[in-house]
């Protein structure tokens, strides 16, 4: 395998776009492209990816990893077949700001596919830690990561998890 897709996906402004923007900067030697189609409000119209070329140990080749985040619901559905197909493994951001059922709703999407899944518990800026444990307790099964995206928290390690799991 010499290119993975990877794919962040949540409810809307969970920080998925953020995610890609930090990792962005800290990959920056590595940016082989990055495109952001959004609305005046900075909302994803439909496409967000972000195209790494990295070397990884014990690997003799660069590996291309392309990550993208998935659009607001009703394109979504749209993308969805595609996105089940071609994904190497998914960053599913959790947005704990908004209630759980909400969050819950959007996770099911991806999950019927048995790809890898990494957790991120984002905004934990704005979230009392006992309810970032009750989180993980309901996330038991995967691994899942603390993070505050807008201050580049978590983003690596959310990345380095994935990437993890998916050359496994
Ligand atoms: N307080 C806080 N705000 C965040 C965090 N991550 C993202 N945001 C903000 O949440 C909003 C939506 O983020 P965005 O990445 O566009 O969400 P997307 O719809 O999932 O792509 C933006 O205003 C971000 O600055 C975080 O960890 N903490
Ligand atoms: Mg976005």
């Amino acid at each position: 395998m010499k290119e993975v897709l990877i794919v962040y996906h949540g409810i809307g402004m969970a920080g998925k776009t953020t995610n890609l923007d930090s990792l962005k900067d800290i990959f920056s030697n590595y940016v082989i492209d990055r495109f952001h189609a959004k609305t005046v409000e900075n909302r994803t119209i439909f496409l967000d990816t972000l195209l790494l070329g990295i070397n990884i140990k014990n690997l003799d080749f660069k590996l291309k990893v392309r990550l993208m985040s998935t659009p607001g619901q009703d394109r979504f559905e749209i993308l969805r077949p595609w996105i089940l197909n071609n994904a190497n493994g998914f960053v599913f951001v959790y947005d704990p700001t908004v209630n759980h059922n909400e969050n819950l709703k959007a996770f099911k999407e991806i999950y019927e596919s048995k790809l890898p899944k990494v957790i991120q518990i984002n905004k934990v800026d704005l979230t009392e830690q006992k309810k970032v444990e009750e989180i993980k307790r309901i996330f038991k099964d995967f691994t899942t990561i603390e993070a505050v995206a807008k201050d580049n928290k978590g983003v690596k390690e959310t990345f380095q998890a994935i990437l993890r799991e998916i050359l496994r």
